[in-house]
């Protein structure tokens, strides 16, 4: 979002708030201010600097003292009071499709409704139908818009949210009433998607620190602001939860709100057991209520009989079991890994250059990096023809010498043809130190057809890995339907590996699977799959998802010499 739009934004929503309180003639000028702020073709920023806001028409002296707030502060106080002073729930309300906010003061005064919770609740309980006005239509269609606001709410990558979470970190930590600063939830457990993010503060000065959490830069929306726990929404519409907790519960908190409720709910059962009460202030005896740990996370694990997890492991798929009995395993980590191993260059239809990467690759001091552009079928991605991958491999035979640092592989990543056929012939392949064989097209064949192809591919012994075995997009394409355990079996009988694709919206395999293809005995390659210079950095996606999917360093190729991994299929 640009200056302008962030100004215009909130000017609108002061002006929706003031007409909400029945202020017309104010709500009128500010909606006037925030239309010509829009209009404008020249950075808001720059006519400030001016001190010629009030040139803008419509723009008077207060609300030109507003927009020089927002502006210096990123949000301004006037809309901070506004939002308070309306009863709770009426914002939230107001995002309900059909809600103005007329109807929303109403059903907050009429029936004390303060969330859409409790709005579907009544709803449900036939209650607002009987305010003056209503009926069991207008009810319905109350009902419809709730499960249309909740469907509205799409999840975010990973992959999207690490930068954002960065960034909220280091600008809490700025502040000195801050102690300690982490993101819990799903972001901790570093799942592929995150629902909302859970940012924890240890501070004994509550009040500060949410100001200087509600005056974020990103943040375009304050949905609720308390004296422990704020709500706000970033300009990209990322929901952001603070709680800010006591030094002497901070552990409690951060084992309870990392979740998963899953693994909680377990936790919880057997602390029962145990005669413990487990909850998000601490650990207590059930007996007399006394207070057995709190501050630190890692004691309370330890305190219910069990080793402390990683995150990432918080699923409840048998992680809990496992650290009782101290079979946690040791998981892989992104100082453990090497080297990337499936890169594109503008060789084919990526961005930069072969040496861009190159030189990128040696500063983030990798050991070694393949080169595995697309092959000559694949027209939608300029792959490669064999006479330019003929030019390619001397490139990088060339670069090779030149950067003694890395070692580089002249590598493809060739398509496995609609008959399972890979798309160079072995005279070819025979030239190229690492292939990459994956599904680009045909992904509309049966299951029994794609899982054919891919164990073909397997058996071709040229190929070394299986490049985003199941081919979806992240909340964009399904997987094609493909036999895993069959395609495991097999590469695992052929020493061939199952790649995690580490591209935000790939995170192909997913965790569920890789740790499946683990169990199953095969081996797996982390690959950026990146398609520019900065891309190069997606590997710790890969990581996150090789942690998830139970992954040890043995488990994961780019741990290993370069000498193992090519010698490990004969
Ligand atoms: P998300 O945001 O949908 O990606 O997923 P989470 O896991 O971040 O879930 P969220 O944000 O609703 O809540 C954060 C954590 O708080 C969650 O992982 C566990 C904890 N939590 C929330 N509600 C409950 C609950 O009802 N019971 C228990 N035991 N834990 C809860
Ligand atoms: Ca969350
Ligand atoms: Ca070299
Ligand atoms: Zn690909």
């Amino acid at each position: 979002m640009s200056l302008n739009q962030k100004v215009a934004d909130q000017l609108y929503q002061i002006g929706e708030i003031l007409a909400i309180k029945g202020d017309r003639f104010r709500s009128r000028a500010y909606n006037m201010a925030a239309q010509r702020v829009t209009a404008l073709t020249e950075d808001i920023g720059a006519i400030a600097e001016r001190g010629e806001l009030e040139e803008i028409p419509g723009v008077g002296k207060s609300i030109a003292m507003v927009i020089e707030e927002i502006i210096e502060t990123g949000l301004t106080g006037v809309l901070l009071d506004l939002r308070d002073s309306l009863p709770k729930g009426v914002l939230q309300m107001i995002e309900v499709e059909g809600i103005g906010p007329k109807i929303a003061m109403r059903l907050s005064e009429e029936l004390g409704i303060t969330n859409i919770e409790m709005l579907e609740q009544a709803a449900k309980e036939e209650k607002i139908r009987e305010l003056k006005g209503f009926g069991p239509k207008k009810e319905e269609n109350i009902l419809k818009a709730i499960d249309e606001y909740r469907n509205r709410s799409t999840r975010f990558l990973l992959g999207e949210v690490l930068p954002i979470i960065q960034g909220i970190l280091s600008y809490m930590e700025d502040n000195p009433a801050v102690r300690r600063v982490e993101v819990a939830g799903s972001a901790r457990r570093r799942k592929e998607t995150v629902g909302d993010l859970d940012v924890l503060v240890s501070s004994l000065d509550p009040e500060t620190v949410t100001e200087h959490f509600c005056t974020m830069p990103p943040i375009i929306r304050i949905l609720g602001r308390g004296p422990t726990k704020s709500t706000v929404v970033l300009e990209n519409m990322l929901q952001v939860d603070l709680r800010v907790i006591p030094p002497e519960s901070y552990g409690a908190a951060l084992q309870y709100f990392t979740g998963s409720k899953e693994h909680n709910v377990k936790l919880r059962t057997i602390g029962v057991k145990a005669g413990y009460k487990l909850n998000e202030y601490g650990l207590y005896r059930r007996e007399d209520d006394s207070l057995v740990e709190a501050e630190d996370e890692a004691k309370i694990y330890e305190a219910l009989g069990m080793r402390w997890m990683p995150p990432e492991l918080r699923e409840n798929t048998g992680e809990i079991e496992a650290a009782i009995e101290d079979k946690l395993p040791e998981l892989v980590t992104l100082d453990d890994i090497r080297g990337d191993l499936h890169v594109h260059t503008d060789y084919s239809h990526a961005i930069d250059p072969l040496e861009e990467m190159v030189e990128k690759a040696v500063k983030m001091g990798h050991q070694y990096m393949a080169i595995t552009d697309h092959s000559q079928s694949l027209a939608i991605a300029q792959g490669l023809s064999e006479e330019k991958l003929m030019q390619q491999i001397e490139e990088i035979r060339r670069l090779d010498e030149e950067y003694s640092e890395i070692k580089l592989l002249a590598g493809t990543e060739c398509d496995i043809k609609s008959d399972g056929s890979l798309d160079y012939n072995d005279e070819v392949l025979e030239q190229l130190d690492w292939v990459v064989a994956s599904i680009h097209t045909g992904m509309q064949q049966d299951e029994a057809t794609i899982t054919n192809r891919i164990v073909e591919a397997i058996k071709n012994p040229y190929t070394r890995v299986i490049g985003h075995p199941t081919g979806r997009l992240i909340q964009r394409r399904n997987p094609y339907p493909v036999d895993l355990d069959a395609i495991f079996k097999a590469a695992a009988e052929e020493k061939v590996f199952m790649e995690i694709n580490c591209s935000p919206s790939r995170l192909d395999l997913r965790d569920v699977d890789a740790r499946r293809a683990k169990e199953a005995g095969v081996k797996l390659v982390l690959g950026s799959d990146a398609h520019s210079v900065s891309q190069l950095e997606f590997l710790p996606l890969g990581v996150a998802v090789a942690r998830r999917g139970w992954l040890g360093v043995d488990d994961v190729v780019n741990t290993w010499s370069l000498d193992k991994a090519q010698g490990y299929r004969k």
